[in-house]
């Protein structure tokens, strides 16, 4: 049994329906016995835990939305929140593993393929069978993915592709890369280059500090013959890499509300159990401000995402409002992991707790996916109708 009780300030459970509840505890569970005992090993060593991309399959955390036709488990969006919560309470690595395989992988060929590549790839990718990545940042092109250089020309009977992309997660063992390249005409289109095919190969990125149960490589494109079949027909320009990070997003606005309880559920324990100058800290009126604003922040961040869920569910979410609650959420499990590390004194900066962990993962977390800087443009360019993002140097 867990004895973990998640924060529920405001009686969210209330409207969860029972099998969202369902996939909560299952998620939890197989996180608990399977990667929980684990995952700091593996974050020391800066090692994959690989053997868990089959089982993540198993439990439906490859594409949960994907309908059941193509081999996915047919969930609503909440219940894709739900499982991105649950694994980035233990780790955002985790999460990204599954991010990347269901937004930036099944979705795009879920909406942008055509019926032979949904056939030939997502029931794979849903079981774990297949691992996938998503190619769109470049070394001189991450918030800029529109000024990219990474290029396709038509050779008649196949596509030759040239360029290389950078910092992408799951890349050293994908079987599969959606890579984002442009046309002679410039137009931004997406291919499926498959592992194996001559002159692409995927180097690994080593040295991070932060994400490091979470493999991240190159992808690098000398002349490489891409069959025709495998370009996405069904939607090109860069709205079609930037609608599979909506997906991305709202799910990394749930994954860091899941690293935010997990480090709040520390501070609280340990508040109430460490004792100084005769007092449990949990007695100090400055430990109780943190722990106050905790879970007021995390009370925030759960209206947030479940609402955003509610209306990804009815189609109507815009882009900005993703934006919103990737950037709110991610912020504020940021300050609640330093916030946490600080309550827990010398401990915190052990790994006999996850809270170091979670804030050097944070760290890129608040990068990827759109800066915390690019998504208050996005939310200054939404209110105000003016775009900011380009300035005359
Ligand atoms: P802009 O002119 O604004 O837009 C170009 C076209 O795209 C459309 N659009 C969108 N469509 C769908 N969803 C969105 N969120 C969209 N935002 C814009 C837009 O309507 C337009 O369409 P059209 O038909 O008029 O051409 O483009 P811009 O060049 O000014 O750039 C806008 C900006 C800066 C917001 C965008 O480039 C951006 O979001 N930059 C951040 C890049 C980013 O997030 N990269 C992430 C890489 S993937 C990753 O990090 C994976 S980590 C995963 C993990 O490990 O978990
Ligand atoms: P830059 O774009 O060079 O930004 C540097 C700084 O400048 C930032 O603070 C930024 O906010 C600021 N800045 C840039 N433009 C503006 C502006 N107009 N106004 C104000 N400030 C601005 N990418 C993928 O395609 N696929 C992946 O799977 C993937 N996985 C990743 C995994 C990890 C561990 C990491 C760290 C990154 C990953 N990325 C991936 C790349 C990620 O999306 C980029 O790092 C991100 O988009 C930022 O790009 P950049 O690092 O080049 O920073």
């Amino acid at each position: 049994t867990d004895l973990y009780t998640h924060p529920d300030y405001y009686n969210l459970d209330d409207l969860f329906t029972e099998e969202h509840k369902l996939i909560r505890e299952a998620t939890r569970a197989w996180v608990k016995q399977n990667v929980s005992p684990i995952i700091e090993d593996y974050f020391e060593r800066a090692a994959f835990p690989e053997h868990l991309v089959k089982q993540l399959g198993e439990i439906g955390a490859f594409g949960p939305y994907i309908p059941t036709e193509y081999g996915g488990p047919g969930l609503d969006q909440i219940s894709y929140g739900i499982i991105m919560q649950e694994l980035e309470r233990c780790d955002s690595g985790l999460r990204s593993t599954s991010s990347v395989q269901s937004s930036l992988v099944m979705y795009p060929i879920y909406k942008y393929g055509d019926e032979a590549q949904r056939k030939k790839f997502l029931p794979k990718l849903a079981s774990g069978e297949f691992l996938g990545c998503f190619g769109l940042t470049e070394p001189d092109h991450g918030s800029n993915p529109g000024g990219m250089t990474t290029n396709f020309k038509d050779m008649g009977d196949h596509y030759l592709l040239n360029g290389a992309k950078m910092w992408i997660s799951n890349a050293p063992l994908a079987d599969v890369a959606v890579v984002w390249a442009k046309n002679e005409e410039g137009r931004i289109h997406g291919l499926l280059v498959e592992r194996g095919m001559e002159g692409f190969t995927a180097p690994e990125m080593k040295g991070k500090h932060s994400l490091r149960a979470s493999i991240t490589g190159e992808l690098l494109f000398d002349n490489v013959k891409v069959p025709k079949e495998n370009l996405l027909p069904n939607k090109s320009g860069l709205g079609a890499p930037l609608g599979c990070l909506d997906s991305a997003r709202y799910g990394i606005a749930w994954g860091a509300l899941g690293a935010a309880m997990d480090c709040y559920d520390q501070a609280v324990r340990y508040a109430k159990e460490r004792t100084q100058f005769g007092v449990p800290i949990g007695a100090f009126q400055l430990t109780q401000k943190k722990l106050a604003e905790m879970i007021t922040e995390i009370t925030k961040a759960q209206l947030l995402t479940f609402r955003l869920g509610q209306m990804r569910n009815a189609g109507t979410a815009t882009s900005a409002q993703i934006s919103m609650a990737k950037r709110n959420n991610v912020e504020i499990a940021l300050n609640i992991a330093r916030e946490t590390r600080q309550i827990l004194g010398a401990m915190g900066i052990t790994n006999e707790f996850s809270v170091m962990r979670h804030m050097a993962n944070l760290e890129s977390v608040v990068t990827y996916e759109g800066t915390h800087d690019i998504h208050l443009l996005i939310t200054g360019m939404d209110v105000t109708g003016i775009s900011a993002f380009t300035r005359t140097a």
